[in-house]
């Protein structure tokens, strides 16, 4: 298959790529380095060191004699898209390409209307390059299980059968996200949804939960090949987090009660799904939805199975929630539809823990710990890390390239 990967840069799309790479497809991917301008925004970095995108593709090139081509540009610019799909020809287009952290896109204003933005125009300015170029293009689309939130019923794949007043249809599941990056998930759905009902687009929506790991088969063959991992506290995620606290003596940071439960995935399962999704198609018009996620824990549990699995002494510590979100709430979700295609999940199991501690170990002199406390707070309409400056927009280089992720934001 001829698959473009877009966001092919970041933590899960380098190693989406390698691993179709590696198993015949023609792989090409995009980006434009937003993620790394980030880290220099906030004065952050991945705790395993990254080569820049050409490097690495050069480095899977010398190991594998297999080529991944390369398109650096900005999903917000359509001739970009456009060009970039009239000269691939991709029969798939996997996109992960948003600006994916929900403190992020709560700092403030600017920040909130950056993610909406990047997020919903990128989106948009893809579905009319396929619809105006190849309505074939089966679009596997990144959402989140957040989209959904934490209702007080039962949540399905997508849709939910509804009898009201007599009358019963098949309606999209209620959304009540919690945080402005989450909306622009829920916007892109609806803008997917429409597309494939007006143009007979075909799409699948991968609401994925939260992502933990960070070695693939694929990802361990050189140090060039390693993905991003995130620790601190705008972008890195729960569990990830927790084992580099571990590690590194920190408490963990466990935001307030701790019972707040959610979809959880290994990074090896992202892969499998992905494949799983481009080798069964939507069929044209269809926006099918998929629920990816493989267990689900609360963040207090996630903290002791990580306390019990460190070796050394592992503290939890509970702060108040920086969020606004259910800390103790009903949870349960459908995921039948990708075991149904076959998924067979790696579950959350003491060696994998064992596995990630070893990674955070092996880094664990690299690591800033003043960045790891939550500076974003959700009640605040400029939270601390733009008022102090650190987080005010100034612009930085990435592998040679000017970024600044908020130059387009008024
Ligand atoms: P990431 O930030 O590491 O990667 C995203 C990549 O997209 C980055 O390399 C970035 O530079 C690029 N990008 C962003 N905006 C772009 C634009 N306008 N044009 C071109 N490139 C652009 O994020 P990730 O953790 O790999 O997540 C990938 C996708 O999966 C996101 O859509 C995210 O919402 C979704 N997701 C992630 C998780 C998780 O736990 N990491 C969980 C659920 C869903
Ligand atoms: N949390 C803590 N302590 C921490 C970090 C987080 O208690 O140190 C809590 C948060 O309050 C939240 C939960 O852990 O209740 C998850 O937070 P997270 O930062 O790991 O994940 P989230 O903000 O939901 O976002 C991540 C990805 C995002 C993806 C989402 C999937 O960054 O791209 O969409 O997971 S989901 O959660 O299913 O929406």
């Amino acid at each position: 298959m001829d698959i473009l990967v877009l966001g092919g840069d970041g933590y899960l799309g380098w190693p989406t790529a390698l691993y179709l790479s590696r198993r015949g497809h023609r792989v090409g991917v995009v980006d434009n380095f937003a993620r790394r301008g980030y880290d220099l925004e906030m004065g952050v970095d991945s705790l395993v060191p990254i080569v820049n995108l050409q490097q690495r593709v050069r480095r899977w090139h010398e190991i594998s004699d297999l080529a991944i081509d390369v398109f650096v540009g900005d999903l917000t610019d359509a001739s970009f898209v456009s060009e970039t799909l009239a000269s691939f020809k991709p029969e798939a287009v996997v996109h992960f390409a948003e600006q994916r952290s929900a403190p992020y896109s709560m700092i403030d204003r600017k920040h909130a209307v950056y993610t909406q933005v990047n997020n919903v125009a990128g989106t948009l300015n893809l579905l009319y390059a396929i619809a105006e170029q190849n309505r074939d293009i089966h679009l596997v689309k990144l959402g989140t299980m957040g989209e959904y939130g934490t209702p007080n019923i039962d949540i399905e794949e997508g849709y939910i059968e509804i009898t009201h007043r007599g009358r019963t249809d098949v309606l999209p599941y209620p959304k009540q996200p919690g945080s402005f990056y989450h909306l622009s998930k829920v916007h892109d759905s609806a803008n997917i949804m429409f597309a494939c009902r007006i143009w007979g687009i075909r799409a699948t929506d991968l609401n994925q939960g939260i992502v933990y790991g960070h070695q693939t088969e694929e990802t361990v063959l050189h140090p060039d090949l390693a993905t991003r991992f995130d620790y601190d506290g705008v972008f890195g995620t729960v569990l990830n987090r927790f084992c580099v606290q571990a590690v590194t003596g920190h408490p963990l940071t466990v935001y307030g009660a701790g019972g707040q439960t959610r979809g959880m995935l290994n990074i090896l399962d992202t892969l499998a799904c992905v494949e799983l999704a481009l080798h069964h198609p939507a069929d044209p018009g269809e926006f099918r939805v998929f629920n990816q996620f493989t267990e689900s824990f609360s963040v207090q549990e996630m903290a002791e199975l990580v306390v019990a699995e460190y070796s050394g002494d592992a503290v939890i510590e509970h702060s108040q929630d920086p969020r606004v979100e259910k800390e103790d709430h009903y949870y349960r979700a459908a995921h039948t539809k990708l075991l149904d295609l076959g998924l067979n999940p790696h579950l959350l199991t003491s060696s994998v823990i064992q596995s990630m501690l070893a990674v955070t170990d092996k880094y664990k002199a690299a690591v800033d710990l003043a960045a790891i406390r939550p500076t974003v707070e959700w009640r605040s309409t400029a939270s601390g890390l733009a008022t102090s400056g650190s987080a005010g927009g100034s612009a930085g280089t990435s592998g040679g390239t000017e970024v600044d992720p908020l130059a387009s934001v008024n």
